[in-house]
């Protein structure tokens, strides 16, 4: 992913490849400034993939263009393209089976520990082709765009093994090749435990470390790494060594953790220099105070939180306090939360969660952006960034979290380049 780009910043009008007007731009920059960081008579300015200029536009210089590059926005709201920084999109099967028995008593942790849940995936994936997961994982990522997505986040996790593991995050780099669409790929090993390495935990988290991720690093497969702290996942110590290895690899870090038990993970993860922690409905002041220093963002999961039923809500209050930075993530994954609605997950992070609309967008643009270490690139609509950004069938920001089930998206552009409506 390219840094901004110096060069668009100093292109003179002249120069724009394409200039947008009649727009209400919600810029999502970060400081003082008015709510979203709208400029209600907004126009943006496009040279090559960047963004060249944006502002008031009774602010555009007197050489703007006023050809054929010129296009309006029809008075629609102009937001950055949205950011999905936390899904599990790759894999095989589904796990309606599941749902069923949870719905007849189940908890999601009794049916991991007989075997199911994750592992159950796990058996599906290593199953099928590269070519089958690809095309699977394709639909849910076309859903996702089709509501103004234009960089996600995809984890591997399904395979737990050398071979499926490669292949998971092969699959997620060629959903970037043939789909517009920028894919941040996280190597996930530490998911959960393989039926081969039943009762040996230790030795898994080493071949994780010595054999797995060295490997998919090597292939230039992995742009960071996460993994799932629990007790039905790996405990403080083991998360530790593959936040070694990673550092190791140089590879950035981030940590499923506290999603149904405090262990102190969200602290651990943010002590060794995380990107993000996420879920954190179970997370201690202690770790949120170690995610301010460090700079660590709270990802947050509405729609895990709503399929498992959980009933305890994420410490919003603390992280305003401690003004620790709020993303908002579909988490897309076939056990707890098949989901592939980034806009119905920002509804969800106001209704049960009780973010602000304009935290709820900042989610999944500008601190979503930073959770996958892209904030000098993508996420607000500024000068040198991707020109990223998505029109809106809307009278006002706030409706993109207020309506449910309705996509209000018109049109998207990546990179400069206009997408076809809904994609
Ligand atoms: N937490 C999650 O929400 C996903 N993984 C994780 O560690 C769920 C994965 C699954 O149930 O398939
Ligand atoms: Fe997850």
């Amino acid at each position: 992913m390219s840094d901004p780009n110096p060069q668009s910043a100093r292109a003179t009008p002249e120069e724009w490849d394409a200039l947008w007007i009649d727009a209400r731009l919600a810029t999502l920059r970060s400081g003082e400034g008015p709510p979203y960081g709208a400029i209600e008579d907004g126009a943006l300015a496009v040279r090559g993939e960047h963004i060249a200029w944006v502002g008031e536009r009774s602010a555009l210089p007197a050489a703007a263009p006023d050809d054929q590059r010129v296009h309006s926005a029809g008075g629609r709201w102009m937001t950055p393209g949205l950011v999905d920084c936390h899904t599990h999109l790759i894999y095989a099967g589904d796990r309606a089976r599941e749902f069923e028995m949870r719905l007849q008593g189940a908890s999601y942790e009794d049916i991991a520990r007989q075997g199911g849940g994750i592992l159950s995936t796990v058996k599906a994936t290593r199953a099928v082709k590269q070519a089958a997961l690809v095309d699977a994982a394709r639909a849910r990522l076309q859903a996702l765009m089709s509501e103004g997505v234009t960089t996600l986040e995809i984890k591997s996790g399904y395979g737990l093994d050398l071979d499926t593991e490669l292949r998971m995050l092969r699959a997620a780099r060629r959903l970037g090749d043939i789909e517009p669409v920028t894919v941040v790929t996280t190597f996930l090993g530490a998911h959960a435990l393989p039926p081969e390495y039943q009762g040996r935990a230790d030795d898994y988290i080493d071949f994780v470390c010595e054999e797995v991720m060295p490997a998919a690093a090597e292939a230039k497969l992995v742009d960071a790494v996460d993994a799932f702290c629990e007790s039905i996942g790996f405990s403080p110590a083991q998360i530790e060594r593959i936040f070694q290895a990673a550092r190791g690899l140089n590879l950035p870090i981030k940590l499923h953790a506290e999603q149904l038990s405090d262990l102190g993970g969200a602290g651990l993860a943010a002590r060794r220099g995380a990107l993000s922690a996420d879920h954190l409905e179970y997370v201690s002041e202690a770790s949120v105070k170690a995610m301010k220093t460090s700079g660590t963002v709270a990802v947050l999961l509405p729609g895990a939180f709503y399929f498992l039923r959980q009933t305890r809500v994420p410490p919003v209050e603390l992280f305003r306090r401690h003004r620790v930075p709020m993303a908002i993530a579909t988490d897309s994954n076939p056990g707890s939360s098949p989901v592939c609605s980034l806009l119905l997950m920002i509804n969800m992070a106001c209704t049960l969660f009780r973010l602000t609309p304009e935290e709820a967008l900042a989610g999944v643009t500008r601190n979503a952006a930073k959770a996958l270490g892209l904030e000098r690139s993508v996420g607000t609509l500024e000068i040198g960034k991707r020109a990223d950004f998505v029109l809106w069938d809307v009278d006002h920001p706030a409706e993109l979290a207020y309506r449910f089930g309705f996509n209000p998206c018109h049109a998207v552009v990546r990179g400069g380049k206009q997408l076809n409506r809904g994609a």
